[in-house]
C-alpha cells in the first residue's frame, strides 16, 4: 500500500465509522418515533421508553428507588427517562457501526431490542394484553428496515457502479459507496422519523381528552359535612415557614407513574369485592357523588421522606367515608369479627395499596376523595378519585385512580410496595421540621425566628421544642390546633449571638410520646430522628 492509499484510507474509513454510528442513530430514532405513533393506538403507556421505564421502577430494589427520590426527588422520572435515551443512543451508535460489517446481525440486534421493550410492556402490571407489544415490535422493525437500508447504502461492495461520481475520483477501481443513496435514504429516514415524533406526540398529548373534558365539566356538590374554617391562629405567617395549606401546585407528587393516568370521570367504575363483603358493589362517579361529601384538612406524609424533608403537605379534601361505604357493603372491622384485616386498593395504573381495615373503620375520616382545596382533584394527584387516610404514610393508604377496593388479610396477599420490602403497616412516625432558618444560612445577630411544621397525623401535635447547640430544651411556641389531622406550625424567637450554631426540634404527639432522637433510615416503615439545621451567624 502506498502512502497515498493510506493517507485516503484512514479518514474514508473513519468517515464511514461515522455514518454508519449515523445510520445506526437514525434506525433508532425511526424505531422510537414508530413506536411512539403506535403506543398512541394502543395507548401511551405501552410505549418502549415508559415500558422499560416501568419494568426498571418496578424491579428497582427498595434502596436504589429510596436513593433515586432522595436525590432526583421528583425529577427521579426524568432522571430515568434521561438514562433510558443515552443507553438506546450508546446502543444505536454501536449496531450503527456494526452494521458496517454484519449488516444481518445488526438488524438482528435490533429487533432483540424490540423484543425487551415488547417484554417490558407486557410485564407491567397495567398491561392490557398482547396489544402492549405492538408499539415496540413494530417500532423494532422499522428501525430494522431503515438499518437495512442504509447499511446497503454504505456497502462498499454494491455501491461502485451506483455512484456516477466514482470515476470522477480519479480511483476507478476502488470500492465506493453508494453516496448520493445514502443522502436520501437518511434525508427520507430523518423526516419520516421526525414527522412520525411529532404526529405521536401531538396525538398522545390529546389523547386523554375525554378525561380532560370530563375534569372540566365537573362541578363537585357543596359538602353535606364542611371543614370549620382553618382557626385565624393556626397559620403564622412567618416568612420562610411552610404555608398552612398547601396549594395543590406546591404538593410534592410521588407514584411510580412515567404516564399521568388520565381517566375519564364519566367512565371511571369503582369495584368493592372480596373476602366478607357480603353485598359487593360496582359504583359510578355519579353514585358516589350522590353519597354524603365531608370536606376534612388532613396532612399527607411519604414514608420515604427524610428527617426535615419535602415529601409532606396538607390539604383540604372533600370526599365520601369509606367506612361508610364499606359498611354498607357489609364489611365488619377485625375488631366486630370481620373475617378482613386488609383492604388493598387498585388503581388503573396496576399499582396496590393495603391499608388496615380496622384503622379505616375506626371512626377516623378515611376519604375517598373527590376533591383537593376545592377544586376537583388534579390528575397528579389521583382524578377523579383517591384514598386519603389520616394517620398513615401514603404507600398504605392513598391509592390514586383507585379503581378497586378488595377485602382480603394480610397474610393473604403482598401489595405493591410490601412485596418490595417495606412494612406492611406504617403509621406516621412524629416528625418536626425547621423550615426557617435554611441550612448554612447566614443571619445576622439578634432576633432570629426559627420557625417550622410538625406532625403526628390522628394522634396530634402537643408540645414542640428547640434547642440551639447543647444548650437546654425551650418550648416553642405552637400555632392552633386545625385538627389532630393536620400538621401543626411553630416558632420561636432566638436571640443568636455570632458564630456557627446547630439547631435542632423536637416534637411530643397527642400521646406523649417525644420523637426519638435516633436516627433511622425511611425503609422499611418511615424514617426516625431530629431535624437540625446549622447556621453561621454574622
Ligand atoms: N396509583 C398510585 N397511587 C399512589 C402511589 C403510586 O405510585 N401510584 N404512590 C403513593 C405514595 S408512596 C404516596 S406518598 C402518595 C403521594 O400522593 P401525592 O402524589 O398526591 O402527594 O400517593 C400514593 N398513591
Ligand atoms: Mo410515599
Amino acid at each position: 500500500m502506498t502512502n497515498l492509499e493510506k493517507k485516503r484510507r484512514i479518514p474514508r474509513s473513519w468517515t464511514r465509522s461515522v455514518l454508519g454510528a449515523l445510520s445506526g442513530v437514525l434506525a433508532g430514532s425511526a424505531a422510537l418515533a414508530v413506536a411512539q405513533l403506535v403506543s398512541v393506538w394502543v395507548r401511551p403507556e405501552a410505549g418502549p421508553v415508559v415500558a422499560v421505564g416501568g419494568a426498571a421502577i418496578d424491579r428497582t430494589p427498595a434502596m436504589a428507588k429510596d436513593w433515586a427520590v432522595r436525590n432526583f426527588g421528583t425529577d427521579d422520572k426524568l432522571v430515568l427517562e434521561f438514562g433510558i435515551l443515552s443507553v438506546l443512543a450508546v446502543l444505536a451508535v454501536s449496531l450503527g457501526v456494526l452494521s458496517l460489517r454484519h449488516r444481518w446481525s445488526a438488524v438482528v440486534g435490533l429487533l432483540l431490542f424490540g423484543l425487551v421493550g415488547a417484554a417490558a410492556a407486557l410485564g407491567r402490571p397495567d398491561s392490557t394484553g398482547l396489544r402492549d407489544a405492538l408499539p415496540s415490535a413494530t417500532g423494532a422493525l422499522a428501525g430494522a428496515g431503515v438499518l437495512f437500508l442504509l447499511a446497503g447504502r454504505l456497502d462498499a461492495r454494491g455501491g461502485a457502479a451506483a455512484d456516477p461520481d466514482a470515476a470522477g475520483h480519479g480511483l476507478p477501481r476502488r470500492p465506493e459507496w453508494d453516496r448520493r443513496g445514502f443522502l436520501l435514504a437518511t434525508s427520507a429516514a430523518a423526516a419520516a422519523s421526525a414527522g412520525a415524533a411529532v404526529l405521536g406526540r401531538t396525538l398522545n398529548g390529546a389523547s386523554g381528552h375525554d378525561a380532560v373534558a370530563s375534569r372540566d365539566g365537573l362541578v363537585l356538590p357543596a359538602p353535606g359535612s364542611p371543614a370549620p374554617p382553618v382557626p385565624a391562629g393556626a397559620q403564622l405567617r412567618i416568612p420562610g415557614a411552610s404555608s398552612f395549606l398547601t396549594p395543590a401546585k406546591d404538593f410534592y407528587r410521588v407514584d411510580t407513574a412515567l404516564v399521568v393516568p388520565k381517566v375519564d370521570a364519566r367512565t371511571w367504575r369503582l369495584r368493592v369485592h372480596g373476602l366478607g363483603v357480603a353485598r359487593p358493589v360496582t359504583l359510578s362517579f355519579d353514585e358516589l357523588l350522590r353519597r354524603e361529601l365531608v370536606e376534612r384538612d388532613i396532612t399527607l406524609t411519604c414514608v420515604s421522606n427524610e428527617v426535615g424533608g419535602p415529601y409532606v403537605g396538607n390539604a383540604r379534601w372533600i370526599g365520601v367515608r369509606l367506612a361508610d361505604l364499606l359498611a354498607d357493603c357489609g364489611v365488619e372491622p377485625p375488631a366486630r369479627g370481620g373475617p378482613a384485616d386488609q383492604l388493598v386498593a387498585r388503581s388503573v395504573d396496576g399499582m396496590t395499596i393495603g391499608s388496615p381495615v380496622e384503622d379505616v373503620m375506626d371512626g377516623r375520616d378515611a376519604l375517598l376523595a373527590v376533591g383537593m382545596n376545592g377544586e376537583p382533584l388534579p390528575f397528579a394527584h389521583g382524578f377523579p378519585v383517591r384514598m386519603v387516610v389520616p394517620g398513615l404514610y401514603g404507600y398504605v393508604s392513598a391509592c390514586k385512580w383507585i379503581e378497586d377496593i378488595e377485602l382480603t388479610t394480610f397474610d393473604a396477599y403482598d401489595p405493591y410496595w410490601v412485596a418490595r420490602g417495606w412494612s406492611r403497616r406504617a403509621p406516621v412516625k412524629t416528625q418536626a421540621r425547621i423550615d426557617t432558618p435554611r441550612p448554612f444560612a447566614r443571619p445576622a445577630s439578634g432576633t432570629v425566628m426559627v420557625a417550622g411544621v410538625a406532625w403526628a397525623q390522628h394522634r396530634g401535635i402537643d408540645k414542640v421544642e428547640v434547642r440551639v447547640d447543647d444548650g437546654p430544651w425551650r418550648e416553642a411556641r405552637l400555632a392552633a390546633e386545625d385538627s389532630r389531622d393536620t400538621w401543626r406550625q411553630w416558632s420561636l424567637p432566638w436571640q443568636a449571638t455570632r458564630g456557627g450554631h446547630t439547631l435542632t426540634v423536637r416534637a411530643t404527639d397527642g400521646a406523649g410520646a417525644v420523637q426519638t432522637e435516633k436516627r433511622t433510615r425511611t425503609l422499611p416503615d418511615g424514617a426516625d430522628g431530629r431535624h437540625s439545621v446549622v447556621v453561621t451567624v454574622d
